[in-house]
């Protein structure tokens, strides 16, 4: 502690080639790491874990993963960072409110998208790909069950790449909940809001944009605009051809509604527990699903990286 009694600001460890690229004003996309400790089964996350990271290289950014070891923020990791990410299952599920209790604890845990977009954004990232949001869950009116991926997508300035929210969430609510906040919504060369492991959630977005540069044309026009510190969601759906069969979908879907209910899960558990069950129910097809997202949210991130720091040079 300081002299006049403020504490300083826990140190952002960047890995070096984040920092250098960052310095350079090079493209650098963040990526979480709860979808791989948390989101995906063993061995595959580890394999997951260095493949996005290798599509963020192969589009020429580079990549940023985010995570809390041994109570220090780290954005980009290390070989064998990643690896205990995806392989140390003592690994916490952090979400934004949860790092200053991890930090001051000197725990380790992957993060949210709301712990992740709000270390990156400090860390001076503009962009962030991953596979779904968080957002209001099925039966908020008894449990009142909403991500903090939401309020913090409304407080920061990051433009956020995503397969839409998760198919498990009240798609229509957790909508509404976007625009009350404030958080812009477009859908990349579509007008229907993609459900994660389906191509269309059955909802239409209002804005659609059809290449990289249009995407980097609206955040800096966030930034002309000034005001709320608020967040770009761009809804980019799983191709038709990789989407989890709709009915299957539904049929297991429900089933594990039913599961979660009778097995009282609750609070963090819950979003881990339906995407595992699943992944064990639809015999791993909603797991190919969810990756086909996730890679392609990440290779069109990578691509907004580049385009918005051409734009900077
Ligand atoms: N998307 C995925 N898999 C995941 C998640 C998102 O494809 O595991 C995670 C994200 O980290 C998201 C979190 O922030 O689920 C939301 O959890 P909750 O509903 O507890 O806020
Ligand atoms: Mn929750």
């Amino acid at each position: 502690m300081s002299t006049d009694g403020s504490v300083p600001a826990p140190a952002l460890a960047l890995s070096e080639e984040v920092a250098d690229a960052l310095a350079r004003r090079a493209p650098v996309v963040a990526l979480e790491s709860t979808i791989i400790a948390h989101g995906l089964p063993r061995p595959r996350n580890l394999r997951v874990a260095r493949e996005l990271e290798q599509i963020v290289r192969d589009a020429g950014a580079v990549p940023a993963t985010v995570a809390v070891l041994d109570g220090v923020p780290h954005v980009g990791l290390d070989k064998d960072q990643v690896e205990r990410v995806a392989e140390d299952p003592a690994l916490r599920k952090l979400g934004f409110r949860d790092l200053a209790p991890a930090l001051a604890a000197g725990a380790s845990g992957a993060t949210t998208v709301s712990g992740t977009a709000f270390l990156a954004a400090r860390a001076g990232i503009r962009v962030f790909g991953t596979g779904g949001l968080g957002g209001v869950h099925r039966g908020w009116t008894s449990v009142q069950d909403e991500s903090a991926d939401l309020r913090l997508l409304a407080a920061t300035r990051i433009t956020v790449v995503c397969a839409g929210v998760k198919s498990i969430l009240d798609v229509p609510a957790t909508l509404q909940r976007l625009e009350t906040l404030g958080v812009g919504v477009v859908g990349y060369g579509t007008d229907r809001f993609p459900g994660f492991y389906l191509t269309d959630s059955g909802e239409p977005v209002d804005w659609t944009v059809a290449s990289a540069d249009g995407i980097a044309a609206v955040m800096a026009a966030q930034d002309a605009l000034g005001g709320l510190e608020s967040a770009l969601v761009v809804a980019n759906p799983v191709p038709r051809e990789r989407q989890l069969d709709p009915d299957l979908h539904d049929r297991v879907l429900a089933e594990a509604l039913a599961a979660a209910d009778r097995d009282g899960v609750t609070g963090q558990a819950i979003t881990p527990f339906l995407l595992a069950y699943l992944t064990e129910h639809t015999r791993g097809a909603s797991l190919e699903a969810n990756l086909a997202a996730v890679r392609g949210n990440v290779a069109l991130a990578a691509a907004i990286a580049v385009a918005w720091s051409s734009r900077a040079a």
